[in-house]
């Protein structure tokens, strides 16, 4: 067996038996589920569907800007700083050092969830925190707000934070001047020395910040008893957890690819990684441990916040997206920007993240349009670009190419299997499959022949044959160099880079998620 995609073969088919039995075990593997637009594509639900039979989820970035909804028989959840798959009672929830904790925010959070009504049980035991996460204070969130004024003002936009805390936050963190959550449980008075450096700090930035540091040090003190029997060794425990039985261990992202703050639509972004990579760094594991990379993928495009958002409908079909899909932010309260789904960033965010799996959701939002378009390129300056753009002001000029497909015009949302789904639904989920598998990047000159064309797990074996004709009949009479054992490599490509659907969302609740075996 493969160890990394639990494939018959290993990856290069070099490994001999004797020679596996010789190395340590894995351990297991982490299912991660990851945003591959631009946030809110459903991962609360998904991490709430995944986590029914799991022991641990764990968050592993961001902050209590993150909004994840949650519908449990007809009840609603709101996490943001919680994994969503807390709700099951048997989970235990972990949150990894790379996340940034406001602690006033945990705690609210948690009690909204557990008030009558509403049924998250015993939370206080079963939640565990890295005693290596960053803690965001009141005045990092003050900050926020003025950053952004600031830059409304001397640049005439600002990027539409959610105003937690964030980039705040992971600037201090970044710089070294952050506090952490094994510092609040040391000493305290070291800790009230370094707080009161860093408030100063911010005030002589700031002048017009208020921060009342001795009252703000006495609702931190009081939090002290209360997270010490959730603090652990983050590294430790996650070592223990990855190494001990075996377990289902589920890790819930926050925000998504193109909020990134490497690979995301910068400077319009969050502060933190959100794609794959933050795994490891955010929980302190190894990449041989990440499994299954379920990428959800809404069926439409929706961004919150300010920034460029080539597919987005500034006219009525946005405005149906908006309304049907109740496309409002679960941080904040504000409206989010709607458009076509855009699969050259599904592409890109498949690129960096490797996913093995998809989750489409929100099909049901579509089940009115009489046609429906899909974003497969983009041109600047009527040339078809190979990429997903790195600089703002090239992504803002971008035109979209479109394939336009038919609709269903009929209800999706009480399907509950793909053959319920009208013909035109289905072709809708099989087109997207089709389309998200890595156009072809060999040598620019054996590039000439294959490019344009996307393979998928589809075509795989149809498409290999076929090049290999295309190479030997035409290109390689240009190009004696051009073996087609060197083109054969480049289309042959590895599972995990051809995911397929496996879960389509038709509604909001956990039964409305239909499987696709
Ligand atoms: P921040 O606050 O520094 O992380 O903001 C930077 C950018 O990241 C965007 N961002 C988000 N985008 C989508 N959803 C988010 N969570 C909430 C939700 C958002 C809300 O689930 O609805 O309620 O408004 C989220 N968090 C951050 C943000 O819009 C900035 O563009
Ligand atoms: P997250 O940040 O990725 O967890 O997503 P959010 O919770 O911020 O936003 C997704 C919204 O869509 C939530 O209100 C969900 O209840 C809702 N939702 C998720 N999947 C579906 C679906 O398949 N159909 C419909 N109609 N709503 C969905
Ligand atoms: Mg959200």
């Amino acid at each position: 067996m493969c160890e990394r995609c639990e494939s018959a073969a290993a990856p290069n088919g070099s490994d001999s038996p004797s020679k596996r039995a010789q190395r340590p075990a894995v351990g297991n593997r982490v299912t991660v589920v990851l945003g591959a637009q631009w946030g809110d594509e459903g991962k609360g639900k998904v991490v709430d569907l995944l986590a029914q039979d799991a022991n641990m989820v764990c968050r592993c970035q961001g902050g209590n800007n993150a909004g994840h909804t949650v519908v449990v028989d007809s009840v609603e959840y709101d996490f943001h700083l919680l994994p969503s798959g807390i709700i099951n009672p048997k989970v235990t929830a972990f949150i990894g050092n790379g996340v940034v904790i406001h602690l006033p925010g945990l705690f609210d959070e948690a009690e909204k969830n557990e008030r009558k009504g509403k049924g998250l049980e015993e939370w206080e035991k079963r939640l565990i925190i890295s005693d290596r996460a960053h803690i965001v204070f009141d005045f990092h969130q003050a900050v926020d707000g003025v950053q952004e004024q600031q830059r409304q003002e001397q640049a005439g936009k600002n990027l539409g934070t959610t105003k937690k805390g964030i980039g705040p936050v992971y600037s201090a963190k970044a710089a070294r001047s952050g506090l952490r959550i094994c510092d609040l449980l040391a000493d305290f008075t070291k800790f009230s020395e370094r707080y009161k450096v860093l408030a100063q700090q911010y005030k002589a930035m700031y002048p017009t910040l208020e921060i009342d540091i001795e009252g703000e040090l006495v609702k931190l003190k009081d939090y002290v008893e209360r997270i010490k029997p959730m603090v652990r060794d983050g590294v430790h425990y996650m070592y223990e957890a990855l190494h001990g039985p075996p377990k289902k261990i589920l890790v819930e992202g926050a925000n998504a690819a193109l909020l990134d703050i490497d690979f995301g639509t910068y400077p319009f972004v969050t502060s933190s990684n959100c794609t794959v990579g933050g795994v490891c760094t955010g929980l302190g594991m190894p990449p041989q441990n990440v499994g299954e990379v379920y990428g959800v993928v809404k069926a439409y495009t929706t961004r919150v916040g300010i920034g460029a958002f080539p597919s987005e409908q500034s006219n009525d079909i946005g405005e149906l997206l908006q309304t049907r899909g109740k496309e409002v932010g679960v941080t904040t309260g504000r409206k989010r920007r709607c458009g076509w789904l855009d699969l050259v960033l599904i592409k890109y965010a498949h690129m960096i993240n490797g996913f093995t799996a998809l989750a489409l959701t929100k099909l049901d939002i579509l089940d009115v349009f009489a046609e429906i378009k899909v974003g497969v390129a983009y041109k600047v300056d009527n040339q078809t670009i190979p990429h997903f753009p790195a600089n703002q002001e090239v992504l803002q000029r971008v035109e979209v190419e479109y394939e336009t497909l038919p609709g269903w015009n009929s209800d999706t949302s009480a399907a509950r299997s793909f053959d319920e789904l009208p013909e035109n639904a289905q072709k809708y989920v099989r087109f997207i499959e089709e389309h998200v598998g890595p156009t072809f990047g060999v040598g620019d000159e054996s590039a000439a022949c294959i490019r344009g064309f996307t393979v998928t797990r589809l075509h795989v074996n149809v498409f290999s044959d076929y090049l290999r004709n295309l190479v030997s009949l035409s290109a390689c009479k240009q190009n004696t160099d051009l073996r087609p054992v060197a083109v054969e490599r480049a289309v042959t490509p590895s599972p995990a880079s051809v995911p397929s659907v496996k879960w389509i969302g038709v509604g909001k609740s956990r039964e409305s998620m239909i499987q696709l075996f």
